[in-house]
């Protein structure tokens, strides 16, 4: 037999990871009628690729050309492993056919089954396809024919405890037959049926079927199965059309399922898995998958592309069986399953749940993907989103991504809208925020528009918490996402009677004595004259003894002192702090003729043993050695160096070293 070899070239180079825990999860492409496996820990997703049909090819209908396979460990973060099998590439499909509908794969002794649909290069309907592979991200040989006696379209593979395999597919019913061992063909007899003459189509010839149909199964449109065993029960599962409009459900697809104690059945009907979608999405496709010890439901939605069901997105939602092997219907959410860390973004507009007035709309409406938001119009509108892993914050604030009026507040909670306030924020003219992707906050003098703010933490939770986004004020907000994100560790906190240490190889003094930072209403740096200065830091020094300010010593991991990193993290504000900072430097002998050179944002004043010996006035930006001081003598033993750094509505940051006649850096001394 003649088989055709696809190597490598299926697999995409690259291996994209999207990190999504919340519906739908694969965000960068549509994805439909998912079919998930574990395999060796991990669960692998094998959905078929819905696009938007191209230019000559109907518009209005299913168009797929290739498949992806996607791969979990948590269900959170989803690899894209790529393509592995495409319509071009199969030998007897149509390699414009556009009709790789819903597939399966399975793994038997070691080796992976990729079944799948797809209109053959001659006639019409549909065939089923095999690829098979050494794992189960490929790369995947197709087999030169469909397999023989299937007519129809989305197979579903069981192996059963004992090894036999069994094919069920969706073509005049369900049906189902035993798989020969090699997986890829029908075990028994094939049937000749004679083909129903379709109006104004040639007579087909009479086709070979095998299989059966499934008995036991309502009336009613049904397509998708999926079988599986849990326990002795055999379930087959099936997208069904109850064509039931009472009680107001449109004629769609529901997931619905039938009960046996044979691969085969005959089948006992036993209801619903998940009704009519609510915006009348016309299909609907799933796999049941039991993933560390809890079952899941996998389906699809047009989440992305509202205004046309034939492009779809694949959705996850925990699913529960009853004592009796009976199953609980499942609601779908947009939140999802899997835990969120809570330094990852969280599109909390994909909730768990909200008050009955809150709304989802798209951020962009010509672009899907660019995700969804979720407006609270009034106080005491809601959303909570399940799952928060706090496990991992330290030293913390939130960030978040909303638009509201000026002076709207919002809470962030844990548990639910009456929990614990973990973060206010408030929407002000004022705010300071950050753009995404910059480490620079500036003020926004704008309002009802999209801003990231950053907020700080009234309160961290512990461990895996629910969390909820409360309006409190009177006007709507409307919310992207939330981040919770460690501050960098800009300084190490250097304990009492630690080792001294010595300048960098470039002569920067990086430990140093902090005070707490002393809130100053400076609006413009121009005051900052000699005079001003030296008034200024003299009446400060003044007070300085009788203060009882905390003092930090603190090790930079940059040779500039990032003293609005300390603000942010030990004052009030971030900008707008007078510093004084005291390093205390040893020396084994006199050390002559140097100087003290400076760069410091904004202005500073510096004393060597109690004298003054630099000043930066004006309103100056960190420069290495800015400021030079007149030769001095570092004397033999203790030393005290001092400095005061002023700044107005700037980041304050400083470099400081001694350097000789030639410029050099001197790094001969220890620093306590
Ligand atoms: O995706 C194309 C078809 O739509 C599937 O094969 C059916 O199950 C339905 O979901």
């Amino acid at each position: 037999m003649r088989q055709t070899i696809f190597p490598l070239l299926f697999v995409t180079l690259t291996m994209a990871t999207t990190a999504s825990a919340q519906n739908p999860v694969i965000r960068d492409q549509f994805t439909a009628d998912p079919t998930a496996r574990v395999f060796n820990g991990r669960v692998y997703l094998y959905p078929s690729h819905d696009i938007v049909p191209p230019e000559g090819v109907r518009q209005d209908w299913f168009c797929m050309a290739d498949y992806h396979v996607f791969s979990s460990d948590n269900l959170t973060d989803w690899t894209d492993h790529g393509v592995i099998v495409s319509q071009e590439n199969v030998p007897w499909g149509n390699p414009t056919g556009y009709s790789m509908w819903a597939p399966d794969c399975v793994q038997k002794n070691g080796k992976y089954y990729f079944y799948f649909p797809n209109g053959p290069k001659e006639g019409r309907g549909f065939a089923i396809g095999v690829a098979t592979a050494d794992l189960p991200e490929g790369p995947y040989k197709l087999e030169p024919k469909p397999i023989a006696g299937v007519s129809g379209i989305d197979p579903c593979v069981l192996i059963d405890n004992d090894g036999s395999a069994y094919i069920y597919w969706s073509g005049m019913g369900i049906r189902g037959a035993k798989l020969k061992d090699n997986m890829i063909e029908l075990d028994g007899e094939l049937q000749e049926v004679k083909m129903p003459r379709r109006e104004g189509m040639p007579e087909m010839p009479p086709m070979k079927v095998g299989g059966q149909q499934m008995e036991g199964l309502p009336d009613g449109f049904k397509e998708g199965p999926f079988a599986f065993k849990r326990g002795d029960w055999y379930y087959l599962t099936f997208p069904w059309v109850r064509g039931d409009t009472s009680n107001g459900a449109t004629p769609t697809e529901t997931l619905a399922y039938a009960m046996s104690k044979s691969p085969l059945g005959p089948w006992d009907f036993k209801g619903i898995i998940m009704a009519e979608h609510a915006n009348h999405c016309w299909t609907n496709h799933h796999s049941l998958v039991e993933y560390k010890g809890q079952w899941y439901l996998f389906y699809h939605h047009n989440d992305f592309s509202p205004r046309d069901d034939k492009r779809r997105s694949v959705c996850i939602d925990k699913i529960t069986f009853h004592a009796d092997g009976t199953i609980q219907e499942v609601k779908p959410t947009l939140r999802g399953v899997g835990i969120a860390s809570a330094t990852s973004r969280l599109e909390v507009d994909r909730y768990s749940a909200a008050s009955t007035n809150v709304n989802t709309a798209l951020n962009d409406t010509t672009h899907a993907f660019r995700g969804l938001h979720a407006s609270l119009p009034q106080k005491g509108s809601w959303i909570t989103f399940g799952d928060v892993d706090f496990s991992g914050l330290s030293d913390s604030y939130l960030v978040v991504c909303a638009k509201a009026a000026d002076n709207t507040e919002f809470y962030v909670r844990e548990k639910n809208a009456k929990g614990k306030v973990i973060a206010k924020v408030t929407m002000t003219v004022k705010s300071e925020i950050t753009r995404p992707g910059s480490p620079t906050p500036f003020r926004r003098d704008q309002s009802n528009q999209w801003l990231t703010l950053t907020v700080p933490l009234e309160y961290t939770p512990k461990g895996v918490a629910d969390i909820a986004v409360t309006c409190e004020g009177a006007a709507e907000v409307s919310i992207d996402w939330l981040q919770f994100k460690n501050r960098p560790n800009y300084f190490t906190t250097v304990p009492a009677k630690s080792a001294p240490t010595q300048p960098d190889e470039r002569g920067f003094i990086r430990r140093w004595q902090l005070r707490e930072p002393i809130k100053q209403d400076i609006r413009s740096n121009v005051i900052f004259t000699d005079s001003w200065l030296r008034k200024t830091f003299a009446d400060e020094l003044d007070k300085l003894p009788k203060q009882k300010a905390k003092w930090y010593t603190l090790e930079s991991e940059t040779y500039n002192i990032k003293i609005f990193r300390f603000a942010e993290k030990y004052g009030s504000q971030l900008y707008g702090n007078l510093f004084w900072c005291e390093t205390n430097i040893d020396c084994a002998e006199d050390i002559e003729n140097i100087r003290l050179a400076v760069g410091s944002n904004g202005a500073s004043m510096w004393w060597l043993n109690g004298e003054e010996v630099l000043l930066l006035e004006g309103d100056r930006r960190m420069v290495e050695d800015d400021g030079v001081s007149n030769r001095l003598t570092l004397k033999k033993g203790h030393n005290v160096l001092r400095g005061a750094v002023i700044n107005g509505p700037g980041l304050s940051d400083m470099c400081v070293r001694f350097i000789d006649e030639q410029g050099k850096p001197i790094t001969n001394f220890n620093i306590q």
